[in-house]
């Protein structure tokens, strides 16, 4: 059968992060976020890198929107640091943050590209943790809903595309379960799942609030999604990647697309002696949010593999390989659930993160027959050393990858699935939270030190560049 390809008006991008591009942490009456915070304690960084400067996105962004033009992007998908609108996340508003994203903003517009814009990429103002906990206090609720609705008035008519949360899965799990990102919490299982409802509360008000002001615009929220294998055709096998997928992925996938917790988790909760605190009108709010969301965002990168995992079996939440060596991921897992041994059918990368492209199908076929909704792939690409030789920069590997993936994400559209968007992770080489500059995913390269916050910055646009400029030209048929 032939193939359709993608539709007409297909949104080639890619994307990035505030904290993790744009440097100026405490310019122009910028405030402090969880993160500039978090990388000054020792330890929590490789080498204790920051995004003190970053890639200097901040003063250089007319440079990359440049870069980005060059190749036809037709969407930029950024977010918005909520402490330099709000530097104390509540309170005064700061004009020269507003500034800076009308200034990206229309720098895009001016090259005929559409701004994708994240409200809450990870960055929370310090401020909000001192005055009551942040995301632990329901008062985040309403302070996270008032910026939202000032970044929707100042830029709704120019943005259409809005992402409210990036990967909340991530982020509190890491924030509250794995103690790596902050506010640094292990294994606060009642106060992850608080958290998450603040969240999603936040999200809900969010999307309401949006379609009230602009009801052409789209709104959704992006899920890290790794779908999962069964590792054998065990019973016990199947039931746990259930356990698995209901714990780890539709907990959140369905709060936005149905507003309400699946009831295996609630039931699960019940057992462990969590109880989420409520507003009796949240399950309502949930509900009208769900209804309005246009998208599914999805940053797809791995795969999971699940087995079964008994009473006594493996007790530990984090694999994360920080140190770009192969094989040095230990296996995860919940005794009397589930854990999650390696793949021996998938090439790992240095981060021992599985490659398979034909998982981003799977994760397009399973939200589509779950939830029924467009799919934007927020974020895809590969992290790995990058050398530049004779000041260029061949990376095949990344052209691989992508290409291997944009393929199987075309037979997902041939197959029925609505897909809008697929944005690159990342336009510009970025600060990796955890992993300093030495994990690269950029199109273009920044010569930066990759420990220190040193080194000249300079653009240089790699291999992958050129050859995803002629995939974006042939709407993706030139792969
Ligand atoms: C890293 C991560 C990030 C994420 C992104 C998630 O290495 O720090 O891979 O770059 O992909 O921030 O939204």
């Amino acid at each position: 059968k032939e193939s359709k390809g993608f539709p007409e008006d297909f949104l080639w991008g890619a994307a990035s992060a505030a904290y993790q591009v744009e440097g100026a942490y405490d310019e122009d009456g910028k405030g402090l976020s969880s993160w500039d915070a978090f990388v000054k304690i020792p330890g929590k960084t490789f080498k204790g890198t920051t995004g003190d400067v970053a890639v200097d996105h901040y003063h250089r962004y007319k440079e990359d929107v440049k870069l980005m033009a060059y190749i036809g992007l037709k969407t930029y998908r950024f977010s918005i640091s909520w402490s330099r609108i709000f530097p104390e996340g509540n309170g005064k508003l700061n004009e020269k943050g507003l500034q800076f994203y009308d200034d990206l903003i229309n720098e895009c517009i001016k090259y005929k590209i559409k701004p994708m814009v994240t409200l809450y990429h990870w960055d929370m103002p310090q401020s909000l943790i001192d005055q009551y906990g942040g995301w632990e206090s329901r008062q985040s609720v309403d302070d996270f809903v008032n910026y939202a609705k000032v970044c929707f008035s100042h830029y709704g008519d120019r943005v259409k595309h809005w992402i409210i949360m990036n990967e909340q899965n991530v982020f509190t799990s890491h924030g509250w379960m794995l103690g790596t990102h902050p506010p640094g919490k292990i294994n606060d299982l009642k106060m992850f799942y608080q958290v998450n409802h603040h969240v999603f509360m936040a999200h809900a008000y969010s999307v309401l609030a949006l379609k009230e002001m602009y009801d052409d615009a789209l709104v959704g929220s992006s899920f890290a999604f790794s779908p999962s294998y069964a590792l054998t055709n065990k019973p016990e096998d199947a039931l746990s990647k259930q356990d698995y997928d209901t714990l780890q992925s539709y907990y959140w996938m369905d709060v936005y697309a149905y507003g309400r917790y699946p009831r295996a988790a609630l039931s699960y909760l019940e057992s462990l002696n969590v109880k989420i605190e409520m507003e009796p009108w949240d399950e309502d709010i949930l509900k009208r949010s769900a209804l309005l969301i246009d998208f599914m965002g999805v940053n797809y990168y791995q795969t999971t593999t699940v087995a079964y995992n008994p009473p006594q079996g493996v007790n530990n939440l984090n694999g994360e390989n920080n140190s770009g060596k192969k094989g040095t991921k230990a296996v995860t897992g919940i005794p009397g659930l589930y854990m999650n041994p390696s793949n021996d059918f998938l090439d790992k990368t240095d981060w021992d993160w599985a490659i398979d492209p034909s998982g981003l199908r799977f994760a397009c076929r399973d939200i589509t027959s779950r939830y029924d909704l467009p799919i934007i792939i927020s974020e895809n690409g590969l992290g790995a050393f990058d050398k530049i030789e004779d000041g260029k920069i061949h990376d095949p590997y990344r052209v691989d990858y992508l290409r291997e993936h944009i393929k199987e994400l075309k037979k997902a559209c041939d197959e029925g699935c609505r897909i809008l968007s697929y944005c690159v992770w990342s336009f510009t080489d970025v600060l990796s939270w955890l992993n300093g500059y030495q994990k690269r995913y950029g199109l273009v390269y920044v010569d930066r030190d990759e420990e220190e916050n040193s080194g000249t910055l300079k653009r240089i646009p790699k291999y992958s560049y050129y050859w995803y400029k002629k995939v974006i030209e042939s709407n993706g048929e030139n792969l």
